[in-house]
């Protein structure tokens, strides 16, 4: 059976799970099968919204015995497309799994349902935050930021989710639940299949608990944006933020291209002027003193209390919407080794005008990570030129097409430039064991 044409009897059995107001269908499910940047449309079945483990294994039992796949989606804030249905899947949304249990003081972990919004578990407790800070963080859910392996703007110190995993409740494709959630800090007993699902997007197993490790709170935390010539000296200004301010949070990369485009369609007042910038934000004692010492001559924006240190940030996170103000983007999430990272910055744009001359590109990212967002608005069709050159180019620098965004339905033809034939057989083997009969994400990742 094709997902898009349900039998009356499945559709009374899943509302026999999960309620008649759970299971939509018509205009009530269309939300869910559209991406927020409005690159990846598609059609659900049905959209069903379990309340718990036990009804998600119920209804993936009943998909699975259907032949009806199926695409788990959190808060529906990726860039890949990985979860939204395509080819008119069932969409298995998590939202409703929003428990999140008490913190454990001891040892500074919290229990959360998938449905939980990561800015729930980073407010979880007044001394506590979590690792992993991305823009989305009041949409993007504790599952989804799993299955994608999150990154965002502070994995130079506490690594992507996958790093801030310490046990995983999962429910397999056929109903089966899996739940390692003690939060042991060691624990060598057998295969690490919460490592695994990290970054699996969806295709493994349906994540529905996650065990997380919290970390202190940033104390009294400084954000500078520096002014600088070109991506050359961001780089090289951030490798030395790395090396010289111990209390280091992020740095991040941001180009007067995307500014004035914040600037004139969302109103934002750029804090000072100057071709490419470095964001840099640090927290713990003489944070600030060597923040200054770092910036020396060049010209720079402070901010210590909250509201300046967000009018800052706005310039860097409001940028995965600057493109969007120019058109329907491609959004390139690639990254390079770092002695690569200002070739990657520099060039890019000439990579992308030499297949289409009249394409805008804003590239902004996480520049101590070699990460790079290249945001395309073609102006030629997007038939994959775009990909082809962009990510051509980054395998030529050794680097990855997709750095933290995941593979899902936007790069899987490009996989091979950065994966080997055994790899991916690997991948597919893996794929098997968890998934024989191949109704999780069908279309997201290479089979
Ligand atoms: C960010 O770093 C996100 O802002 C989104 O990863 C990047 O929209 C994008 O291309
Ligand atoms: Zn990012």
């Amino acid at each position: 059976m094709s997902g898009s044409e349900l039998s009356g009897t499945l559709l009374r059995e899943f509302a026999a799970v999960v309620g008649d107001a759970h299971v939509l269908t018509g205009d009530a499910a269309a939300g869910y099968a559209v991406d927020w940047t409005g690159r990846f449309r598609g059609h659900a079945a049905a959209v069903l919204r379990p309340g718990g483990t036990a009804e998600v294994a119920a209804v993936l039992a009943l998909c699975r015995n259907a032949g009806v796949p199926v695409v788990p989606q959190g808060g529906n804030t990726g860039l890949v497309g990985g979860g939204v249905p395509r080819h008119g899947e069932v969409v298995l949304s998590l939202a409703r799994l929003d428990k999140l249990g008490p913190v454990d003081a001891d040892a500074a972990q919290v229990t959360a349902g998938a449905g939980v919004t990561l800015r729930r578990v980073a407010d979880v407790a007044p001394g506590l935050d979590l690792g992993v800070l991305i823009a989305s963080r009041d949409s993007a859910t504790v599952g989804g930021a799993v299955a994608a392996n999150a990154g965002g703007l502070r994995v130079l110190r506490y690594g992507p989710m996958r790093a801030q995993v310490r046990g995983v409740e999962a429910v397999l494709a056929d109903g089966t639940v899996v739940s390692h959630l003690a939060g042991l800090v060691k624990d060598n007993t057998g295969y690490d299949y919460p490592g695994l699902l990290a970054g699996s997007e969806g295709t493994l197993a349906v994540v529905t608990a996650v065990r997380i490790q919290l970390v202190p709170r940033p104390a009294s935390p400084v954000t500078v944006i520096i002014g600088l010539a070109g991506p050359g000296e961001v780089h090289d200004l951030a490798r030395a933020a790395l090396r010289a301010v111990p209390g280091l949070l992020s740095a991040e990369y941001f180009t007067a291209a995307g500014l004035d485009v914040l600037a004139e369609h969302a109103g934002l007042v750029p804090p000072l002027r100057a071709p490419a910038f470095l964001l840099l934000e640090a927290a713990g004692p003489g944070a600030d003193d060597d923040l200054a010492a770092l910036a020396g001559d060049h010209p720079v924006a402070v901010g210590t209390t909250a509201a300046d240190r967000a009018r800052l940030w706005a310039c860097r996170e409001r940028h995965p919407e600057a493109a969007g103000f120019l058109g329907v983007p491609l959004k390139l999430d690639v990254s390079v080794p770092a002695a690569h990272w200002t070739a990657l910055a520099t060039e890019v744009g000439g990579v992308v005008a030499a297949v289409d001359p009249a394409a805008r590109v804003i590239s902004y990212g996480h520049v101590a990570d070699g990460n790079l967002h290249v945001n395309v608005v073609p102006a030629a069709e997007a038939d994959g030129r775009h990909e082809d050159a962009v990510f051509g180019f980054v395998a030529s620098l050794g680097g990855s097409i997709s750095a933290e965004h995941g593979i899902g339905a936007l790069k899987a033809r490009w996989l091979p430039l950065v994966r080997s034939a055994p790899e991916r057989a690997l991948f597919a083997r893996i794929r098997a064991a968890f998934d024989p009969d191949g109704i999780l994400n069908p279309h997201v990742l290479p089979r």
